[in-house]
């Protein structure tokens, strides 16, 4: 459960991250499959080297979701619904992944933003990608 005062946090680390999320994103990826190569077996068709344009481009994408999710912040469950039904129902991609990426994710804001990062807004931030993973993998049944 986000309290009022992770969504104080999260929000207000989002605000002062703003349009660079969308590099964080790609280089959480570039993370995620180096740290955690079985993950490579998702993207089939995607170029996996580090930096790539269609890393960068798919991080862009997993960046404007977290974006849209921090901006409906009561209702994450509506706001990324059509996201669940293609990770649960298509991608079928096992829950363990998602606390991989937002592990990943956490240690890319931590290394560009480390006095955005308190201890509070950690706490925070890591609570909110928890509540988004298991938004997209809540539809499984
Ligand atoms: Mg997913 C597609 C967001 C975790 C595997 N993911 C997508 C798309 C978005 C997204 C926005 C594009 C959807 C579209 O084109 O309509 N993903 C997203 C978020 C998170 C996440 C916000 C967690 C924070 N995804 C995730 C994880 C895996 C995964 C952990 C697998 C390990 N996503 C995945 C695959 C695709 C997407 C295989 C399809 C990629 C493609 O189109 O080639």
């Amino acid at each position: 459960m986000l309290t009022a005062e992770d969504k104080t946090n999260v929000k207000g680390l989002f605000g002062k991250i703003g349009g660079a999320i969308e590099d964080l994103g790609g280089e959480a990826l570039d993370r995620l499959f180096l740290a955690y190569p079985q993950i490579q077996t998702y993207f089939p068709l995607i170029d996996l080297h580090q930096g790539s344009a269609q890393i960068k481009a798919h991080g862009k994408k997993v960046a404007a979701a977290l974006v849209e999710a921090c901006n409906h912040i009561d209702d994450i469950a509506g706001a990324l619904s059509k996201l669940s039904d293609l990770h649960a129902q298509k991608l079928r991609v096992d829950p363990v992944n998602f606390k991989l990426l937002g592990h990943c994710f956490l240690v890319v804001v931590a290394a560009h933003h480390p006095s955005l990062l308190t201890p509070e807004v950690h706490a925070s931030l890591d609570k909110f990608l928890c509540a988004v993973g298991n938004v997209l993998t809540a539809k499984y049944r």
